[in-house]
């Protein structure tokens, strides 16, 4: 007997956190559990995949720190603009993995500031339950396990990752290729439609295999938009696999 899942609305309710309430209902209007991954270098292919997809995802997670002409006012701001225009949120995966100390500096200081436009940021737990208290001003989504070959993130791992992600306020979901419990929200990378890896150790699987078996809540895309030929005509079809892979895992 498969367990069904909560629908988006059932989480809003029983949400906390006033980044997981706007990523429910931003997923609910925009019929959407979309987050693109910008990886991309230059400032100008961000500001362009951003506008052209930002209509048709929740939120676009960023490395910024692979943005080769960072300069604060000319990406961030208007990223921050785009992000208001197309109504998506902004997730920094920093993927922190420090003390909490340099945690905290790593947050809010150097050129990036990731602490003054991130609506969340990615998290090891690898520090501890206290390295995790300095992201107040934003919601953490825990690494509990990835999606690589011969990841250190065994069962074991997972286990106590997930308490801390539990246990802790400030976290509103975890990254995992396993399900997690319900109070918190799953994230899924490695979704791509036509490939199975990468050659440098990613493992892919379909939107509808992460929806059925993981009952994960938001997919994260990468390479399948950025490197399409058309991202914004990639962007709508992973949304509405998405979509019909979410409502399909409602139907068990
Ligand atoms: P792609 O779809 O191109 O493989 O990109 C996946 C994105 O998700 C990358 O930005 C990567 O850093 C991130 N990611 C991942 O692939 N696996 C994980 O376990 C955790 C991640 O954050």
């Amino acid at each position: 007997e498969e367990k069904t899942r909560s629908s988006y609305e059932q989480k809003l309710k029983n949400a906390q956190h006033s980044v997981s309430k706007k990523l429910l209902e931003l997923a609910l209007a925009k019929q959407s559990n979309l987050i693109a991954s910008a990886d991309v270098t230059t400032t100008k292919e961000l500001l362009e995949l951003a506008d052209k997809v930002g209509p048709h995802i929740i939120a676009l997670k960023t490395h910024i720190d692979i943005i080769s002409d960072f300069e604060y006012e000319k990406t961030i701001t208007p990223l921050k603009d785009l992000a208001a225009k197309h109504q998506f949120l902004l997730m920094e995966d920093r993927k922190f993995a420090d003390i909490g100390n340099t945690q905290e500096l790593q947050f809010t200081s150097g050129v990036f500031k990731i602490t003054d436009w991130a609506d969340f940021v990615t998290s090891q737990v690898i520090g501890g339950f206290e390295s995790l208290d300095c992201f107040k001003n934003v919601g953490v989504v825990a690494i509990i396990g990835m999606s690589s070959k011969g990841t250190l993130t065994t069962n074991e791992y997972r286990e106590e990752a997930l308490k801390i992600a539990l246990s802790h306020p400030n976290v509103i979901g975890g990254v995992s290729q396993n399900p997690v419990p319900e109070e918190i929200l799953l994230f899924t990378p490695g979704v791509n439609l036509a490939d199975s890896g990468d050659g440098k150790g990613q493992q892919y699987n379909t939107p509808e295999y992460v929806f059925k078996n993981l009952h994960t809540d938001f997919i994260i895309v990468g390479r399948g938009i950025y490197k399409a030929d058309q991202a914004e005509e990639a962007a709508i079809a992973y949304k509405n696999e998405g979509w019909k892979a979410y409502l399909d895992s409602l139907e068990k």
